[in-house]
């Protein structure tokens, strides 16, 4: 009887063995969670773009069975779907690491990493510190929106501006809405920005229909951060004649004449760094980074011809004087 049971638990440890094998791939394999669409968001943009460059760079050396594996899932709009989307993917047992960018995701991903202890997670655009299986990378967007609001202020006629945001957020109603506002009036005393939602990240017609309202009681320079209603909020200020000032990549393109200013972040660049950095094994699990100007992730474009352009000399140089500070140390933006 003995004999028997030991041999049923040698068989079922075979087997488990077996199972836990199956289930993990022996090569590595990498998850990037898009919260969102990838059209129209810089943001998921850049990120998807590089870790698709680090890894392919790895690849490049490596034999087909040794390649990596990427899997992009772009998890949409819908917000209550995310938990649900992340919570599948650390199912399949599969990857060895999920990278993503967003603010709102350590919350989302902390309670899940109770059921799978073993999941490590990658976010950007987002601050966790001290969870052993979270990295994050957060860009200094403190710097990001007062550069943006200096702009604005310049350029207002009005000393009108408005800030059109998706949805509300702590860092949009603690960083990006004040120091935007900080940053207008520290170009002109006078400046005020009036702050509208669009209640989603998606709709171009209402973007346009708040674009057109701000319009209508005078305001000339608008900060859209809503994803692809930004494409409404364009379309109304060039119909306006009033000025779009651009966030996270370059926008100059998008609408010259009217886009008057792209203050980014280097989220392709960090994106690679991050998945490099996995695949060497050197990610720092736990701790949490903030970039900015001084460290290359943030930066307001100033030679491109669009900008050169739209923006008249004097203005330019105002901006370039406040980079060069903060570069320098001289200024600091908090
Ligand atoms: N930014 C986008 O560009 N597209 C999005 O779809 C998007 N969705 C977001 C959803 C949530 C819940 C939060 C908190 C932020 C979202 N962001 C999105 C904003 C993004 O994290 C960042 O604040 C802005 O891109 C400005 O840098």
């Amino acid at each position: 009887m003995k004999k028997i049971l030991l041999f049923t638990t040698i068989f079922a440890a075979i087997l488990s063995l077996g199972f836990a094998k199956a289930k993990k791939a022996p090569k590595t394999s990498i998850a990037v969670f898009v919260p969102g669409i990838i059209d129209d968001s810089p943001t998921y943009n850049m990120l998807v773009q590089g870790v698709k460059a680090a890894v392919e760079e790895k690849n490049q050396g490596l034999d087909k069975k040794n390649k990596l594996d990427l899997f992009v899932m772009e998890a949409g709009t819908n917000q209550a779907e995310w938990g649900p989307k992340i919570t599948a993917l650390c199912a399949e047992r599969k990857y060895d690491v999920i990278i993503s960018s967003n603010p709102s995701l350590p919350d989302l991903v902390e309670p899940i990493l109770k059921a799978f202890p073993n999941q490590k997670f990658i976010l950007l655009d987002a601050t966790k510190e001290g969870n052993k299986n979270i990295h994050t990378v957060c860009y200094n967007q403190y710097e990001q929106s007062y550069l943006t609001g200096y702009i604005g202020g310049f350029m207002s006629k009005s000393h009108k501006l408005a800030l059109i945001a998706a949805q509300e957020y702590p860092v949009m109603n603690n960083v990006i809405y004040p120091y935007f506002e900080k940053g207008a009036k520290a170009a002109n005393s006078a400046s005020t920005v009036d702050f509208r939602i669009v209640g989603n990240w998606y709709d171009a017609s209402k973007g346009a229909e708040i674009a057109d309202a701000v319009a209508k009681k005078g305001v000339d320079v608008i900060l859209p951060i809503c994803g692809g209603a930004s494409q409404g909020v364009i379309k109304s200020a060039v119909n306006n004649k009033i000025y779009v000032t651009w966030f996270d990549d370059n926008g100059f393109a998008k609408a010259p004449g009217t886009i008057i200013s792209s203050s980014v972040m280097e989220q392709k660049k960090m994106s690679y760094n991050v998945t490099k950095e996995f695949i060497e094994g050197s990610t720092p699990w736990g701790s949490a980074k903030m970039v900015g100007i001084k460290e290359g992730f943030v930066d307001f474009v100033q030679d491109d011809p669009n900008y050169i352009k739209t923006v008249p000399e004097d203005i330019r140089t105002k901006m370039a004087a406040l980079l060069a500070d903060i570069r320098a140390g001289k200024v600091e933006i908090k």
